[in-house]
């Protein structure tokens, strides 16, 4: 049966990446994208542990590389569905942190108009179709836009963001099903963090790689170091060809960890989960790390160069968030028109 193997070891996977044939624009692009997310999600972290942010918040830190790989590969006009831990997701597609902050704050000038929070985010203009925290649920909902995508007949496809856990529910094993029977341009991705909750998939499962699933309903897959943005993309290239040029439905699993709890802004190591030394050891395969470290021993970018981007990059979010805390809530009529009808 296929196992995660070394791709589950922590230990492993911790060099920097082999970024040769890698443009130094996309680089930077990568760079940039995964910075954007990391310093938005510690800046919700923060105000979250304050009690600022009154919704609940799934943080994806240390899981910045998926999103950011598969996103440079798609086109505006994709159907991408993420779940509860989503803000890379949204992010990655639009580098909206307003949009992302005023949502987690409740305000009008949000994502959803402050009626959704963190875990409903939407940005249908740049791809993004939105996000649901019911396990599972997207990715019918995107093997159905997949459908629809394909009847369209423009070319586009869905992609479906799911945990290790979502493979665990029964409408999401009928979506492959159906997906791999139809020939639907959908691209299955499972960000394997190998924790649903507090339990280890080696409690959940019979084995760790979930890439059996694509396997049983014959949909092309592969295994992917999620942590190296670099993979990622190519991957995703491989998928989405093969998905436009008509041949059906596609799944990566990308290995990777969370850094924080399930859900808020706790390290989850006195949870009952022995997390502690796997997470330090997690911390040095940082996906970040691994690429800044490749690009300033190619001499793609110095230090200082780097410091540089760091510090634009933290003032704009800044101003953001502090955009958003200024911004309105809603007027309570809104929510007879964008949630009762
Ligand atoms: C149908 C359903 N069951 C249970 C929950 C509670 N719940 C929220 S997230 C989660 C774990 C999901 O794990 P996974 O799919 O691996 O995603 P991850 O949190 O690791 O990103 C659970 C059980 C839910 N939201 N929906």
């Amino acid at each position: 049966m296929i196992q995660l193997a070394e791709l589950a070891n922590p230990a492993a996977y911790q060099h920097p990446l082999d970024i040769s044939f890698c443009t130094k624009e996309f680089l930077l692009y990568q760079l940039e994208s995964m910075l954007i997310i990391r310093k938005s999600e510690d800046i919700i972290s923060e105000n979250f542990g304050t009690g600022v942010i009154k919704c609940p918040c799934h943080l994806g830190i240390g899981q910045e590389a998926i999103a950011v790989g598969i996103s440079t590969q798609l086109r505006k006009t994709d159907r991408v569905f993420g779940a509860h831990r989503s803000h890379a997701h949204y992010l990655a597609l639009n580098r909206n942190s307003f949009g992302l902050f005023a949502e987690t704050l409740g305000k009008y000038a949000g994502s959803s108009h402050g009626m959704g929070g963190s875990m409903h985010i939407i940005d249908r203009k740049n791809g993004f179709w939105g996000s649901v925290p019911i396990v599972g649920a997207t990715v019918p909902i995107a093997t159905g836009a997949a459908l629809a995508a394909k009847m369209d007949g423009n070319g586009d496809i869905a992609v479906s963001y799911f945990g290790d856990g979502a493979t665990e529910e029964g409408g999401v094993q009928e979506s492959f099903n159906l997906a791999a029977s139809m020939k639907l341009p959908v691209l299955f991705i499972c960000e394997n963090n190998l924790f649903a909750s507090h339990l280890h998939i080696d409690l959940r499962q019979p084995t760790d790689a979930t890439i059996r699933y694509a396997e049983a309903h014959r949909i092309k897959c592969e295994l992917v170091d999620g942590n190296d943005v670099i993979e990622v993309s190519k991957a995703t290239e491989r998928a989405v060809e093969y998905i436009r040029s008509g041949f059906g439905p596609y799944y990566i699993e990308m290995v990777t960890y969370r850094w924080k709890g399930h859900v808020g802004n706790r390290d989850d190591i006195d949870v009952g989960v022995q997390r502690k030394d796997n997470l330090l050891k997690w911390k040095q395969r940082d996906p970040i790390r691994r690429l800044t470290e490749a690009m300033i021993q190619q001499h793609l970018l110095s230090s200082e160069e780097l410091e540089i981007l760091n510090d634009k990059i933290q003032s704009k979010l800044n101003d953001d968030w502090n955009k958003a805390l200024d911004a309105e809530y809603p007027k309570s009529e809104a929510l007879l028109s964008l949630v009762y009808a």
